[in-house]
């Protein structure tokens, strides 16, 4: 992509709206713009990472063996009204009355029209396990949406159900996504830490939070800080035994200041107190919808039982805000490798200079060949305004060209994480990008 064709429209100065580090690196990168209170449009550069991160969820969650569907955003009042949900649900809940005087909502969650689904299309105990996922908009009309994409009131979501014949069946789709979760964490660059957590409006009695400590996190937070470098699971097979892996997390004491209790047992060194944000939370409630539901299998002794159920949510686009969170410096957004909206920048420093432009449209093109997604900065802007931007949208990599270094056959490579520089001959810094 050439930068002088792209939309990124970047902002010198902190918008004085944003609280937070995120959500003032959002407005200045040119991600995202805000339509109304907690409502937003996502400019290109936003949209490539969401789309990154999106990807990322969806390959851990195949990896499971959920399968992806597609649910309505407008869900109809009356399957609401069969689970029971539809006046406890309260003013966060966005109601829509049709032309017919039909009640309707924009979706806050989708617990009963994945149960419909089920009930409408699995009859025997035979199909079962399943697990069904999607990735798809929000709405909750937050009493204080605030810090951007962090608490929105329209917001994307990863949320799958899952059905199951036994509590014991049930138990094992629990930790399958309680595994799939810390892999997608880690494999997004963060460190998540699952935590006890309370149910709300969902219901249940077991569940947990997933937390990434950072200062300006919503929820006070505890654990032992042996789960701070507990590494990932890696090569899992999701259909042996999950439990003692779940169980050497779980092991360890964690827990939101909700369910945080005095005799926790943690020797006072080991405590951990900081701040988090929550970006995943899973749930086991059992027959909670499908049993008001009627979503019933006949069982292999011919009863017909009501389906063990969960659901686990990711907070898609919150997580936008929470990478950024956890990974920038003063001169703006460091990606991790996996969810930058560009590989690589190209800096061509003297547009018009024949030797440096061609220098520019051969890495260029080499790059894009060799299957990089590259913003390539064919700009006339001066040198200074085009490091600050790049440092800014914080792509891994930048590529610098300028009329000196060309003479020489030499451009400079430069790593955002570390702010190293080198100068190198061209393919050089094309082997070591393509390496
Ligand atoms: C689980 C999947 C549920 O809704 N039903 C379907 C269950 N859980 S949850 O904890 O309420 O939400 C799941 C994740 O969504 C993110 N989230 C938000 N992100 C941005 N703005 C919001 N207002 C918001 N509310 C929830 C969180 O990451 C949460 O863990």
């Amino acid at each position: 992509m050439r930068l002088s064709r792209f939309l990124l429209p970047t902002l010198k100065e902190t918008p004085s709206e944003a609280e937070i580090v995120s959500h003032r690196l959002m407005l200045r990168a040119g991600m995202i713009r805000q339509h109304a209170s907690g409502i937003y449009n996502w400019l290109p550069l936003g949209l490539r990472v969401l789309r990154k991160i999106e990807q990322v969820v969806r390959e851990e969650q195949d990896a499971t063996g959920a399968q992806e569907i597609l649910m309505p955003t407008i869900q109809s009042a009356d399957l609401w009204r069969e689970s029971g949900r539809y006046d406890d649900y309260g003013k966060e809940m966005l109601r829509i009355v049709d032309r017919h005087e039909r009640d309707m909502l924009y979706g806050p969650t989708h617990e009963e029209v994945a149960t419909d689904v089920f009930r409408k299309n699995v009859k025997s105990y035979r199909a079962l396990p399943q697990n069904l996922y999607q990735i798809q908009w929000k709405f909750r009309d937050e009493v204080r949406p605030r810090f951007g994409v962090m608490r929105g009131r329209e917001f994307l979501m990863k949320d799958n159900y899952s059905f199951d014949l036994t509590y014991e069946g049930a138990r094992h789709s629990y930790n399958k996504m309680f595994v799939a979760y810390l892999r997608t964490f880690a494999r997004l660059g963060l460190k998540a830490i699952p935590m006890a957590a309370d149910t709300g409006p969902i219901g249940g009695k077991l569940s947990h939070e997933f937390i990434i400590l950072a200062d300006t996190g919503e929820s006070a937070v505890f654990c032992h800080r042996d789960l701070l470098d507990k590494p990932a699971p890696e090569n899992v097979d999701y259909d042996s035994d999950l439990q003692p892996l779940v169980d050497s997390w779980t092991s360890l004491y964690a827990a939101t200041d909700e369910m945080h209790h005095p005799d926790h047992g943690v020797p006072e060194g080991d405590l951990v107190s900081a701040r988090g944000i929550e970006v995943g939370h899973i749930f086991h409630f059992g027959t909670k919808y499908s049993a008001p539901m009627g979503a019933t299998v006949t069982a292999p002794d011919g009863s017909s039982q009501a389906v063990f159920m969960g659901s686990y949510g990711i907070g898609v686009s919150r997580l936008v805000a929470g990478i950024i969170e956890a990974s920038h410096d003063d001169n703006g957004i460091i990606w991790p490798d996996g969810v930058a909206p560009f590989d690589i920048g190209v800096i061509n420093l003297k547009v018009g200079d024949a030797a440096t432009d061609g220098v520019c449209a051969d890495l260029y093109g080499r790059l894009r060949a060799a299957g990089k997604d590259v913003l390539f900065d064919d700009t006339d802007d001066r040198a200074g305004a085009k490091f600050a931007t790049m440092d800014l949208i914080g792509l891994p990599w930048q590529v610098i060209a300028g009329p000196k270094g060309v003479a020489k056959g030499m451009v400079e490579l430069k790593e955002r994480a570390t702010g190293e520089r080198h100068e190198l001959s061209i393919d050089s810094a094309l082997a070591k990008l393509l390496g």
